[in-house]
């Protein structure tokens, strides 16, 4: 069977390129294999039959011959172990995306999250503000391990990879903070991951997909 990916069918303007399923289209464009997109209207994800794909209702899901699983981060290691392009070469290379991956799920993005979301989701309450300089102090916490384990590196890992690719969307959150520039080494890192073209058709058959949804 062709690779099946679920995503939304269309989301407001200010998440268009930013839904999960970014990394599993960033990763199947770098493997360049096939897929085909469920595209989940209002409600879908509430399905039983969706349910029993993804438990959460979230995107996205995967399916292949192989398997059907949920979870961005356990996508991505799956298409890591069947795509030549992504392959880890030896065991250690393995170990060390896993770990990346997890550390760029687990470690990293809640913190951006917690310094992101607020003033998207509860814009103009009154403790927005007064929250930012801690949510920052966590960010400039872990951006600053992040930057020492990175050094002049190119990629996390021997060559790039998934744990960049998810990386780069975590710190994609980060692109128009001022907080990612006094990380020199990670907004270049950043800026290297996004001009690979795999990107750019990732981000183009994201779009396409809520092109198809527009609402009237
Ligand atoms: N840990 C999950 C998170 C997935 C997630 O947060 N997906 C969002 C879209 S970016 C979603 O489906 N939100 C709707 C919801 O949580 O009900 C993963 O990485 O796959």
């Amino acid at each position: 069977m062709t690779i099946e990916i679920s995503a939304f069918a269309w989301v407001p303007p200010f998440a268009q390129g930013y839904v999960k399923d970014m990394r599993v289209r960033w990763a199947l464009a770098e493997a360049g294999l096939p897929y085909n997109v469920r595209a989940l209207a209002d409600g879908d994800g509430n399905s039983a039959d969706y349910r029993a794909w993804q438990p959460f209702g979230q995107v996205p899901a995967f399916r292949d011959d192989d398997v059907i699983l949920f979870e961005s981060g356990a996508i991505l290691l799956h298409i890591a172990r069947k795509a030549e392009a992504l392959a880890p070469r030896d065991a250690q290379e393995a170990a060390q995306t896993e770990a990346w991956v997890f550390a760029a799920l687990n470690s990293i993005e809640p913190k951006i999250d917690n310094l992101i979301l607020p003033p998207i989701f509860y814009a103009g309450e009154a403790w927005v503000d007064g929250w930012r300089p801690h949510a920052e102090r966590l960010v400039r916490l872990r951006l600053t391990s992040l930057s020492n384990a990175l050094g002049t590196r190119e990629w996390l890992t021997g060559r790039f990879g998934v744990a960049d690719i998810v990386m780069a969307t975590v710190l994609r959150g980060l692109e128009e903070d001022p907080i990612l520039a006094e990380f020199p080494n990670l907004a270049a890192y950043l800026k290297r991951c996004l001009a690979r073209p795999s990107f750019a058709t990732a981000l183009a058959a994201q779009m396409e997909t809520f092109r198809q949804h527009e609402p009237a």
